[in-house]
């Protein structure tokens, strides 16, 4: 099968590389695409070498899917492009993700959503894909009424210069370029994309609009605080959760321990919790300080870890590959 990658020279296109060869997604052929700057330059998938190429070679060579991970504009101006030449787009960009014609999907969650008549399929932003997964099971069984989230989101969301500016910090190079108001190294900034008129960011914005349509209930009450922090690698939440019915702690645990993707590691005798440090190159998403919130009736706490460019982008997107595969979608 013909896999074209957009944006295949970014980092999370470079992780979808990784993913696609970990998952042994039947490849025969990766389609590398990039900006102008990056045609002819070579990727390597399973010890070949593949040569970027434009997307107007892409689209001719015919790939089973694309997986976009170019940024919004990108994505708006192409994905229609391969979607109206038959080729399925899964895409990671914010670009769709809130258009009522287009599903929003983790696959733990509704990857049933998607019919043969989606051909842009949005992938959700990572720190809405790590909550969610970890939400789903528990609004089954007591239903959620209100999530309070804060995020300590790492620098690898914002991409490489992000990462760059960080250890340029470090070491008082100031020659780099800055992607940031502020310092990063040592600091810690309530920050993530755009201000909005609401006074909200884009990324809380996308917390509490994304998460209603994957769980698909506008019911659920999200109100988000989200972080930039000097990690590299790794985004994790502090989830407070309000259910309409009461809830055994024992039963959470175990709920969470029995989800697809959901790893719990709620050890705290041991100083056995979650930490982005671990969460680097895994799929599952971490789970730990499970406790009542003893202020509320019905209200839990929870510790939420995953890397950010895997299950939060990467691995998603491919796993979305994946279910289309088996639902004969591709
Ligand atoms: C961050 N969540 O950590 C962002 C990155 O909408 O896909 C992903 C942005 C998006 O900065």
């Amino acid at each position: 099968m013909k896999i074209a990658v957009v944006g295949a020279t970014g980092l999370v296109g470079t992780e979808i590389l990784k993913v696609l060869a970990e998952r042994n997604f039947p490849v025969t052929e990766i389609i590398p695409v990039a900006s102008e700057k990056s045609i002819g330059k070579q990727v390597e998938f399973k010890g070949k070498q593949f040569t970027v190429v434009g997307y107007e070679d892409a689209i001719k060579m015919k790939p089973a899917v694309a997986i976009f991970s170019a940024g919004g504009s990108s994505s708006l101006a192409l994905a229609p492009l391969f979607a109206e030449a038959g080729i399925p787009v899964i895409d990671n960009s914010s670009a769709w993700r809130m258009d009522p014609t287009k599903k929003l999907v983790v696959p733990e969650v509704n990857a049933n959503v998607i019919t043969a008549e989606d051909k842009i399929i949005a992938n959700p932003n990572c720190s809405t894909i790590q909550m969610v997964v970890v939400m789903k099971p528990l609004h089954d069984k007591y239903k959620i009424k209100r999530v309070v989230v804060s995020t300590y989101q790492s620098v690898t969301g914002t991409g490489k210069a992000a990462v760059d500016q960080l250890f340029a910090e470090r070491v008082g190079d100031d020659s780099v370029k800055k992607v940031y108001p502020h310092k990063i190294d040592l600091n810690v900034l309530p920050h993530i994309d755009v201000f909005l008129d609401n006074g909200y960011t884009k990324e809380e914005m996308k917390m509490v609009n994304e998460t209603k349509k994957i769980m698909g209930d506008d019911s659920i009450a999200v109100t988000a605080t989200t972080v930039r922090i000097p990690t590299v690698g790794g985004h994790s939440e502090a989830v407070n959760i309000e259910f309409e019915n009461d809830f055994d702690l024992d039963e959470v645990r175990r709920l969470l321990s029995e989800t697809e993707g959901v790893i719990v590691q709620d050890d705290v005798k041991n100083f056995v919790y979650p930490m982005p440090i671990n969460s680097h190159g895994k799929d599952e998403v971490f789970v730990g300080r499970i406790r009542r919130d003893e202020s509320q009736a019905n209200t839990l706490n929870l510790w939420v870890v995953a890397d950010n460019l895997r299950k939060g982008a990467a691995t998603n997107a491919v796993q979305i590959a994946e279910y289309m595969l088996k639902a004969n979608l591709l």
